[in-house]
């Protein structure tokens, strides 16, 4: 994992891509805004220079990140039907393994033939060829240097949404609609261009975050309903197992961003949402925030990786194979054992 770092220039894999004729568009399972913005940006860059290519998603979509799409940009399956005359794969948003697992084989079959393109820090040579930048805020905004380089104008569109709109939503989403730290003059300066190519940024908003399901206000309720505090009130960790599931209706789809909310209360600083997804499997969320100058934040993407999980500094995740209630205790220990109120 140590070794996850560039192996090649945007341009190299523009040319890579150039030269190819039939061209697969991969992400990690459960794509998130930027995932699938990666992905659907990538697929009408190549396409509006004559290639043919395809996006491929794995594990549960949000419809609504879905919706976006073109109903011929995208093939859905765990695993999607691979066509035999793919001579290229570009991997974008993730380099791990675990992230393409449903995929995995087929991308083996494919070594030699997978460029990347992606912002994690942590991840493995799937892609012999790739950029891997750690100071974009999104994965779309190395696709972006991607969509340049192929010389491509941001308003080409593959029917309803344009480039500029898949763009735009990967950099959003991953900085949670321009709040986060990694925020730069760059993010700002890409998504003035994104806006001057025609974004409908209110749009994408009510698309992506004003389109719950009403089965969303029942598993929030019990997601707060089941806060406890750690370390002095720094840290909160909520539990959602199965029968809350259940009881309100909701699905793994609908919690997205409710682990957020207990950062709104002065002196927490990091946040977990442990959720049951099927017996035997609990995702956890992660996040943090920025607790003011001299003080030592809490990585979550360190956290995460002691369970082979991982993300960024603010936002990460892992997949503990375990009920609730044991996940629950193993991130327990874990939190009882990190150091935090340190000054840097
Ligand atoms: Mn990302």
């Amino acid at each position: 994992m140590s070794s996850y770092a560039s192996t090649a220039s945007i341009a190299q894999i523009a040319d890579r891509i150039r030269g190819a004729s039939h061209i697969a568009v991969l992400t990690h399972a459960r794509p998130d805004g930027d995932a699938a913005g990666s992905v659907l940006a990538a697929v009408r860059a190549m396409r509006a220079v004559g290639l043919r290519a395809k996006g491929y998603f794995c594990g549960s979509v949000d419809p609504n990140i879905q919706s976006l799409a073109q109903s011929d940009e995208t093939v859905h399956g765990n695993p999607p039907t691979m066509d035999s005359t793919i001579d290229l794969a570009l991997l974008v948003d993730t380099g791990s393994w675990n992230q393409v697992e449903p995929l995995d084989g087929w991308l083996k079959s494919m070594a030699g033939r997978v460029v990347g393109l992606d912002h994690h820090g942590r991840g493995d040579p799937i892609a012999s060829d790739r950029v891997v930048d750690t100071t974009a805020a999104a994965a779309t905004q190395v696709v972006a240097e991607l969509v340049d380089a192929l010389g491509i104008d941001l308003r080409q569109h593959g029917g309803r949404y344009s480039i500029a709109e898949a763009l735009f939503v990967g950099l959003a989403t991953d900085t949670g609609w321009f709040r986060f730290e990694s925020v730069t003059p760059a993010v700002l300066a890409l998504a003035s261009r994104l806006l001057a190519a025609g974004v409908d940024h209110t749009h994408l908003h009510q698309v992506l975050e004003e389109n719950g399901r009403p089965a969303r206000l029942g598993i929030t309720a019990r997601a707060l309903s089941s806060v406890t505090l750690h370390r002095e009130g720094r840290i909160a960790i909520m539990l959602l197992g199965e029968s809350d599931f259940a009881a309100t209706g909701a699905g793994s789809d609908d919690i997205g961003g409710i682990v957020n909310i207990p950062l709104t209360i002065r002196g927490i600083e990091m946040s977990c949402l442990l959720s049951e997804q099927s017996t035997g499997i609990t995702k956890c969320s992660f996040r943090s925030k920025p607790m003011g100058e001299g003080h030592r934040d809490i990585d979550v993407n360190a956290f995460a990786a002691q369970f082979g999980g991982g993300g960024h500094v603010r936002a990460a995740g892992a997949r503990i194979a375990m009920p609730l209630a044991q996940a629950r205790a193993r991130v327990e220990s874990a939190v009882a054992a990190l150091d935090v109120g340190g000054h840097s």
